[in-house]
């Protein structure tokens, strides 16, 4: 079968007044510019799993106008989905089905909404692809798929196994320039913010890859571009301390940049954060989520770990950042406690800290979290179903202290400030300035 792995690619927000502050922000143009180059590590994986025999594509599309004539002589197409992108995914989807292309579906959103998804679909999948996909392959190019089966999950094919991972087909992306290639090392996290949409699916426990598996991943990936920086997709990178250390050192000769996300508590190990630097850690993406202790109590469901956590979170930064390592701090903003008070917080924190790169994002009850369900209990999503808005930048629920409208001035009022040159002047000197 020719078989096309279709990627929606694109960032997405509609707020119009922050989307005209966007494209005058250095700070927001920048790190947009970065993030719109990322492959989808879900699809490249999914291709190294497919079966051998058949014929594989990769595609990029921003949306239904600009998929590839190439896409619509496939047999069958894979599609990855977010939610902010699900209806585009869709519609996409439509228009290859009704060419008579045959369409699976798997990732986050339709993983939590199957049933809606097999509007659009002719296979769905549920969870992780790694086992579930091959074999649906095979029933589908054998005609094996007797029963006409059309959800696919991947709990009923076993968990799997992060230590013994296909390279991603990062081959597939052929001639196309990626400056930045991502690379898994973990998968899932161990805490559970009562926000957070990406363990909703895994329904396995934090695990971690082999350190020599994630160098053979690198090396592919230096393979399309020797100069290549590498993103790692994980969720929390590194909660095992000793794990992560056998990682860096493994990393150093290497001679590859990268940046992560993790939590906060890499700042509690000196050498840690000395071998991430040595090992080329660029930046490292931590959520903060507030400012204030209170906002931050409850929200990580299991331990309280980041309201344990909030008082020492400033010392945490600038521990980081003295090793040479930015921090990328992220604030939400929306949660039940925080007041409008909490913007110039936010800017206070960022300044004083001083923070290297800020990102800030609005609570967005993404479906299936804890949040989503709460909120729609006590009736404050404002439009439910409005999966387009889950961009994690456009307003869709009514907080507790503040009005929709408090909450969207308040962030044009905090972008503005945030990424003005002033401010990321003041935010990145001193970055340098500790280094000499
Ligand atoms: C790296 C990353 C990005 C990158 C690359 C995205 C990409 N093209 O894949 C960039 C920076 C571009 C990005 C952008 C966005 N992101 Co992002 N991103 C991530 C991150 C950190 C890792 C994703 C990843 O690579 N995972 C590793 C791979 C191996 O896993 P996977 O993609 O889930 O794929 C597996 C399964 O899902 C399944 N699968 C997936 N697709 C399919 C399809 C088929 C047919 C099958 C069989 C199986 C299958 O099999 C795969 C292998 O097991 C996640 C966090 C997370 N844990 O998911 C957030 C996350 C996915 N992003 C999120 C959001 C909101 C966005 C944006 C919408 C932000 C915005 N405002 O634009 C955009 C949307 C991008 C787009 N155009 O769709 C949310 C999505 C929540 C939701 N329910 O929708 C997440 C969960 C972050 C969060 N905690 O809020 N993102
Ligand atoms: S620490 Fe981050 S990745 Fe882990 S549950 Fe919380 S928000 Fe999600």
């Amino acid at each position: 079968m020719k078989i096309g792995f279709l990627a929606m690619s694109g960032l997405r927000a509609h707020d119009p007044k922050l989307l005209q502050l966007g494209m005058t922000l250095p700070g927001v143009v920048e790190r947009s510019r970065v993030l719109q180059s990322l492959p989808s590590l879900g699809l490249l994986y999914l291709a190294a799993y497919t079966p051998s025999g058949h014929d594989l594509h990769y595609y990029e599309v921003e949306g239904e106008k600009s998929v590839p004539a190439d896409a619509f002589t496939c047999d069958l197409v894979a599609i990855s989905t977010f939610s902010a992108q699900v209806n585009e995914a869709y519609a996409v989807a439509d228009c290859l089905r009704e060419s008579g292309v045959q369409v699976a579906m798997g990732g986050l959103h339709v993983t939590v909404l199957p049933e809606e998804a097999l509007e659009h679909a002719d296979y769905v999948f549920l969870g992780e692809g790694e086992k579930a996909w091959p074999a649906a392959v095979d029933a589908i190019a054998n005609g094996t798929n007797d029963e006409g089966n059309r959800i696919w999950k991947s709990a009923d094919f076993g968990p799997i196994d992060v230590c013994s991972l296909e390279v991603p087909r990062y081959d597939l992306l052929e001639c196309r320039n990626y400056a930045r290639l991502p690379v898994q090392t973990t998968r899932g996290c161990p805490w559970r913010c009562d926000f957070c949409a990406s363990n909703v699916m895994l329904g396995q426990p934090y695990r971690k890859r082999p350190a020599t598996q994630v160098v053979r991943d690198i090396q592919a990936a230096k393979q399309q571009n020797p100069h290549v920086f590498i993103e790692f997709a994980d969720d929390n990178t590194f909660v095992d301390h000793e794990w992560g250390k056998e990682l860096c050192r493994n990393l150093i000769p290497l001679k590859v940049k990268w940046f992560t996300e993790t939590d906060i508590s890499v700042a509690d190990d000196p050498e840690l954060l000395r071998l991430m630097r040595r090992a080329r850690c660029r930046q490292l993406l931590i959520g903060l989520e507030s400012p204030d202790q209170d906002s931050l109590d409850g929200i990580e469901l299991r331990a309280n770990f980041k309201g344990q956590r909030s008082t020492t979170n400033m010392d945490a930064v600038r521990r980081i950042q003295s090793h040479g390592i930015t921090v990328n701090g992220c604030f939400i903003l929306g949660l039940d406690k925080q007041t409008p008070a909490v913007f110039q917080e936010i800017l206070d924190f960022a300044l004083e800290a001083p923070l290297y790169d800020v990102q800030i994002t609005v609570l967005t009850p993404f479906p299936g979290t804890p949040l989503y369900e709460r909120l729609l209990q006590e009736g404050r999503i404002i439009e439910p179903g409005r999966w387009d808005l889950c961009t994690l930048f456009d307003v869709n629920h009514i907080p507790l202290n503040m009005t929709p409208d408090q909450l969207r001035e308040g962030m044009y009022w905090l972008v503005e400030k945030l990424f003005s040159e002033d401010c990321l002047r003041v935010r990145r000197k001193h970055f340098f300035d500790q280094l000499w």
